[in-house]
């Protein structure tokens, strides 16, 4: 029997899926070496409020106080075969920038003989009118350290300290979790389907374990790995329980993880950034190889601002100094 794949180009010959290579990586540098200065209004992120990727990039930049220096425009979550696009509705718009209908423009003003497939986030430069960088990874970095001099707030997502921690658990939880929920979601073979899936939930397991003792991934602090974890966690529920097959649990069934979760989300200025209709449609309507009726469905009923119960564990330390260099408790 032949299968309908959701990304024919990136399914392997034993039916896995296997994502493609970003191809935009220039830097945004306050060193002077690179072509792409950090000037404040110089660029612009263009993003999904459905796209687990691109919602690190959103958080990040919340979170560092960067929405002054960076502005951001947010496609319809509905992709049809014209792929992303710019359009007047609920929390999203035309795009303001370049007056671009659908995001393939910009990525064929960078260059004309792009063929892959058309991602966001993007991070934009209006004055050389290209892409600078289509990685999230890369992004979320720039925006963490490089940005510094226009960041509003100085909190540290990226600390010397755990730097190697932090790299090795991303790598874990990106190829188990962020990117284990899409390979069970979009293979074509029952086998590679069930291998995705158990590891998924091997992962969870383990961070379910991690979290018992501590706050957060890495301690009281949240760090990028906390982010990164967020943005899967918080469509899982939602999206990737019936549409990708990743049913052994939910992440209310793991008492540490949806604290967790809760913990994250009630940090302010996060529920902000979580737009629950744009992940439901874009999923549910977007992927008609795997959900052929576009239905969407209604639940679940969820609570993410009910009590997290993650004190016992200790003070939440999410610091933030302003301007002023006062420091603001804004975590619970
Ligand atoms: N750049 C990201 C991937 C970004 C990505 O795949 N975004 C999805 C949305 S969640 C997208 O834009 N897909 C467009 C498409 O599939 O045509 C990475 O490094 O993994």
């Amino acid at each position: 029997m032949s299968v309908k794949a959701q990304f024919p180009e990136e399914i392997s010959f034993e039916g896995e899926f296997v994502r493609q290579e970003d191809l935009f990586r220039g830097w945004v540098s306050a060193d002077g070496r690179s072509e792409y200065p950090v000037v404040a209004g110089r660029y612009h992120l263009y993003v999904s409020y459905a796209c687990p990727w691109a919602h690190r990039t959103i958080i990040v930049r919340m979170l560092r106080g960067l929405e002054d220096a960076i502005g951001m425009t947010v496609v319809d979550p509905i992709r049809d075969e014209r792929g992303w696009a710019f359009r007047d509705g609920p929390h999203h718009t035309k795009d303001p920038i370049n007056g671009f209908a659908f995001l393939s423009q910009a990525y064929l003003a960078s260059d004309p003989a792009y063929r892959q497939r058309v991602t966001v986030p993007v991070l934009w430069d209006k004055q050389t009118k290209r892409i600078v960088n289509n990685s999230e990874d890369d992004i979320m970095r720039m925006f963490e350290i490089d940005f510094e001099p226009l960041a509003n707030n100085k909190i540290d997502l990226y600390p010397v300290e755990h730097r190697q921690g932090i790299d090795e658990l991303n790598r874990q939880i990106y190829e188990s979790v962020n990117n284990g929920v899409y390979r069970a979601g979009f293979a074509t073979t029952q086998k590679a389907y069930e291998h995705a899936a158990r590891r998924v939930f091997e992962m969870l397991d383990a961070l379910e374990e991690r979290l018992a003792s501590r706050r957060y991934l890495f301690g009281p602090r949240p760090v990028e790995t906390d982010w990164r974890l967020f943005v899967t966690l918080v469509r899982f529920d939602a999206v990737y329980v019936g549409h990708f097959k990743c049913n052994l649990r939910r992440i209310y069934d793991y008492p540490n993880l949806f604290g967790y979760l809760k913990d994250l989300y009630q940090i302010p200025g996060v529920a902000d950034t979580v737009f629950f209709d744009h992940i439901k449609r874009h999923y549910y309507v977007t992927h008609d190889d795997i959900n052929p009726t576009r239905i969407v469905p209604i639940g679940p009923l969820q609570d993410l601002t009910s009590p997290h119960g993650r004190a016992h564990l200790g003070s939440s330390a999410v610091l933030v100094e302003d301007e002023s260099n006062a420091k603001k408790e804004v975590g619970t």
